[in-house]
């Protein structure tokens, strides 16, 4: 009777480490979102003939709404999975460059953004918001990098008041996120095992959002498709 006490003990302990082991794995080892964003629609690129600070912006803007690339995949889309903490501390960046803003969609944590101007002339930033408060700062030749915060979950239009076909987006996303390539696709990296909503947001083709289940130390692959409006 003892001995079988024992063992019964014994064994409820070895299932609890086990079990201890297993949440402890779990807790450290997230996996990876392949996020593919398709759209079916045309490319939208509108061009203007430039006649200002022409040395550094070309005469020729581009003014990027919709990226296609081959096999239908949608460049510039966000994808992020809001629920999923221990996304990269890294101060995002962006820059003004060829009278462009470079990448023309960032994504950040709430916190601060480093705003930079390579170009050697006068940039004015001008952002539109809703939960942040309106940035409307001039950037002289002489001020290469400018701080300021987005505290806010938010996609936030930037532009220029100087160079009005300037047009960027900042995407403020709590959790992990990042930006679909020429293919359409993005890398979500250590998410948190298990369900997590995966969301979709592109400047122009609006918001999707699906819910996946991670596995530790493996890829889960997800596919969007958007549609036009
Ligand atoms: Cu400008």
């Amino acid at each position: 009777m003892r001995k079988a006490l024992t063992i019964g003990t014994a064994s409820v302990f070895v299932a609890a480490t086990a079990l201890w082991l297993a949440a402890s794995v779990n807790a450290q080892g997230g996996g990876t979102v392949e996020v593919e964003v398709k759209y079916n629609g045309p490319a939208k690129v509108d061009k203007l003939k430039v006649n200002k600070d022409t040395e550094k912006c070309g005469t020729e803007a581009v003014i990027e709404h919709v990226v296609v690339g081959g096999n239908k995949g949608l460049a510039n889309a966000v994808a992020s999975a809001p629920g999923a903490k221990g996304a990269s501390k890294a101060k995002a960046v962006v820059d003004q460059h060829g009278c462009k803003f470079v990448p023309h969609v960032v994504v950040m944590q709430p916190g601060e953004i480093e705003i930079k101007n390579s170009d050697d002339i006068l940039h004015n930033i001008h952002t539109y918001s809703t939960a942040n408060p309106s940035i409307n700062k001039a950037q002289p030749k002489f001020k290469k990098t400018m701080t300021e915060k987005l505290e806010k979950p938010e996609f936030v239009k930037i532009t220029c008041d100087v160079h009005s076909w300037m047009l960027g987006w900042v995407a403020v996303v709590p959790g992990v996120a990042a930006v679909t390539d020429k293919d359409g696709v993005a890398k979500l990296e250590n998410v948190p095992a298990g369900k997590q909503k995966i969301e979709v947001w592109h400047e122009t083709l609006g918001k999707q959002e699906k819910e996946v289940d991670v596995k530790a130390g493996q890829t889960t692959k997800v596919s969007f498709e958007m549609k036009g409006k």
